[in-house]
């Protein structure tokens, strides 16, 4: 069974409730291609009285028909949800507009009181890797945040008028996911999302290659050179290795090189939209 929590957990859970205090809405990413192993309904406990935006992260990397069907899902639940791509910062209106509908309710009493309707507050959370840094830079429309750097630790909070009527807190919020069981943990091993002590490279690619094999076997036998895919996970790594030179000094294939090669192939889009859920 895959365990993981980051180390500084309970700083991140303070973290998160701080400033939930001075924010209106917040804003969850998800990863596109398996949004619901993203969550933690405990931490959502303590958002719940805050607006909620979920937004599908990496959509890019996501079917477009598997990201619908999850959009439609979330939003029958009561969510506000949109889907973006922000390595190319592919969809931020639709995140803009919905800022603008869940803010709107609060705008409205503001000014029933005739007080000044001040600039909505932001905060970005979600799992490592997901995208925030990535995301706060679309929406900010400049480089802000550091991609790909690792959480830990926290500078002074610092509130980014990204728009006229809008503030982006400029440290997102970590979270990390509430793992129910094995297959769980494997797609977020899978999108990278728990870091890799927690699982052997293996099992993870063995998980892979059933996804291939069930959705999208014309993957394992154009991009692999895979002939039957009806063979076992094992054999059919070991296909790969054999067809990709991938050995080891005494000549045996190397299972190792082989897992990381494909997980990687998968994590940069190399193999095509795949959705896990
Ligand atoms: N393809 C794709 N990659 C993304 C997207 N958003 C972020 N990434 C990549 O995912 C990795 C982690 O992004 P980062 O913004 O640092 O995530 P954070 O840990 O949540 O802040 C980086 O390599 C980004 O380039 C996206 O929408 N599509
Ligand atoms: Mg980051």
């Amino acid at each position: 069974m895959i365990q993981w929590y980051p180390g500084h957990m309970v700083k991140a859970r303070r973290e998160i409730e701080q400033n939930l205090k001075v924010v209106d809405i917040v804003i969850m990413l998800l990863d596109a291609r398996a949004p619901l192993a993203c969550r933690n309904p405990e931490l959502e406990q303590m958002i719940r009285q805050k607006s909620l935006i979920l937004v599908l992260n990496k959509a890019d990397l996501a079917e477009a028909r598997s990201t619908s069907r999850s959009k439609a899902y979330l939003k029958r639940q009561g969510y506000w949800v949109a889907a973006m791509d922000s390595l190319h910062c592919r969809g931020s209106k639709e995140v803009l507009d919905l800022i603008k509908k869940a803010y709107s309710p609060v705008a409205a009493v503001m000014m029933q009181k005739g007080r000044r309707v001040r600039p909505v507050r932001v905060m970005v959370v979600g799992v490592p890797n997901v995208g925030k840094s990535s995301f706060i830079n679309c929406l900010a429309g400049r480089k802000i945040a550091r991609v790909g750097e690792k959480p830990g630790i926290t500078r002074g909070r610092q509130w980014l008028r990204i728009r006229e009527d809008i503030e982006l807190m400029d440290t997102p919020g970590l979270m990390w996911p509430k793992i129910e069981d094995e297959k769980q943990g494997l797609k977020l091993a899978l999108l990278n999302i728990i870091g890799e002590n927690a699982y052997q490279e293996y099992d993870v690619a063995r998980y892979l290659v059933e996804v291939l094999k069930q959705g999208h076997p014309d993957v394992l036998r154009e991009r692999y050179r895979v002939q039957n895919v009806d063979l076992p996970e094992e054999e059919i790594l070991a296909a790969i290795a054999t067809a990709r030179g991938l050995l080891s000094k005494g000549g045996q294939i190397d299972l190792d090189k082989v897992s990381r090669l494909v997980l990687q192939e998968y994590r940069r889009g190399a193999m095509g939209s795949i959705s896990l859920e």
